[in-house]
Parts: structure tokens; sequence; C-alpha cells
């Protein structure tokens, strides 16, 4: 019998999707394989200033936006800084608002447990990454006649594509680091975004510096992040 390449599902068009079959063998060692490699993985806080093509930045913006979204709307915008004017404006605001977080906005709790990062105040890989994606979130989009059409499960659906965003960028043989400076808004003035967008993350993009050091912390085992139920 002829497989239809397209049937209608509730009157809508559905087209036959092509799942390549991959036998259990291989299934086993192409998830070993990955997990090797996004085991490699690490957050990169020095950066070299060595430049990357524009291209690569396209291509793994792109694999973020395959990320699944709430009702498909893809409610993200991902603002790709290489401009060093700009991204010197942004390491000034960043690190004014980091100033006032690691002097008085944080408790000493939470210092204490960022003690092993050895992060402060001072940001520059702002300035030393050749890019810097700012990952806008969408609340709500603005239609044709201007009136606002909310968006769906923003958050897991941003979420979502900055994991893909991070993993592309590993998969490219690029680091960085996810850059949560707060409050973010002087991201959307320094960016001239519009009222619907808001930040969500930041990520410096590049090469390492070489050589690089990272903090000697490991991950919890697979015991400890799962329960299996059988
Ligand atoms: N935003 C600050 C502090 C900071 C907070 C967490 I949670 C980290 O995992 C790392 C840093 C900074 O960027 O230094």
């Amino acid at each position: 019998m002829k497989i239809p390449k397209e049937k209608s599902i509730k009157g809508h068009r559905h087209i036959k999707y092509d799942v390549e079959s991959v036998s259990q063998e291989e299934s086993i060692l192409r998830s070993a394989n990955f997990y090797k490699e996004m085991n490699h993985r690490r957050s990169v806080r020095e950066f070299s200033t060595q430049p990357v093509e524009k291209e690569v930045i396209e291509n793994i913006i792109q694999t973020a936006s395959t990320a699944p979204s709430g009702a498909h709307k893809q409610p993200w915008v991902f603002c790709a800084v290489s401009n060093s004017n700009i991204k010197k404006q942004i390491r000034i605001a960043a690190e004014a608002e980091e100033r006032e977080n690691y002097t008085s906005r944080m408790s000493e709790r939470w210092k204490e447990d960022l003690e092993v990062l050895a992060t402060d105040a001072d940001k520059p890989f702002l300035e030393n990454a050749p890019w810097l994606i700012v990952v806008m979130k969408k609340a709500y989009d603005i239609k044709e006649k201007g009136e606002k059409q909310n968006n769906y499960y923003v958050n897991e659906s941003v979420g979502i594509a900055c994991g893909m965003l991070i993993t592309a960028i590993h998969k490219a043989g690029l680091v960085t680091l996810t850059h949560t400076p707060s409050p973010m808004n002087f991201l959307s003035k320094v960016l001239k975004r519009p009222a619907n967008e808001r930040p969500y993350l930041l990520l410096p993009v590049g090469y390492p510096q070489n050589p690089v050091y990272v903090p000697d912390i490991h991950r919890k085992d697979l015991k400890k992040v799962s329960d299996f139920y059988l």
C-alpha cells in the first residue's frame, strides 16, 4: 500500500515525518558518545579575543531556534553583539549592577556558595569575548493591528532554547558562560529592544584563553540526579 506524504488531522494538514531508524546498540553507542562529549563542557570565564565568524553564530542561533515552544510561538530573540562600543556599554552597566550585588544585595550564604567559583563584580569577558548573545524572551507578540497576544510557557520555552544554544556552542568548539547580571533591564535600553521583550540570559561566546582554568567542581552522579520507576 502506498504511504501518503500527508494527511489531515482535525482538518489540519500533517506531513509525513521521517525519523532515522537506529538500532538499540547504535542508540547506546550514540547516547554514550554524546554524553561523553557534553560532559566535557565547562562554563568558562576567561575568553580569548580571537574573532569568531558571524556564520558560526548564525548557525548556533538557528540551532537554538529549533527548540520546542509553547503553541510553537518561538517566543525568543537572540541579539548577537560583536560591536565593541556596545559590548563596553554592557560591561559598564553590568559591572555597576554586580558591584551592588556583591556589596549589598547578595546574602552572606549566597556569597559563600559562590566562593568556589571565585567570581566577583569584574566582568572582563563582556568585552573580551568576540560575541555576546543576549537572549530576549517575548512575553507577548504584537499583531498587525497593534494588539498584544500573550505567549505560553515563555520561561520554559526560552530555557530549552538556551540549553540548545549552549549545546550548539560546545559542539562548535567554542565556550560560553550563562551570565545573568541582575537586574538585567539595562540590556533592553542599551540594545534598544521593544517593550514586549525582556532580557533572559547573556552568553559571551568565543574561544577560551590559552591556557584556561575552571573551578575544580564536579557533577552529581546518575544516582543523585535520577529515580527510575521500572
Ligand atoms: N551574578 C553574579 C553572581 C553569581 C551568581 C550565581 I547563582 C552564579 O552561579 C555565579 C555568579 C555574577 O555574575 O558574578
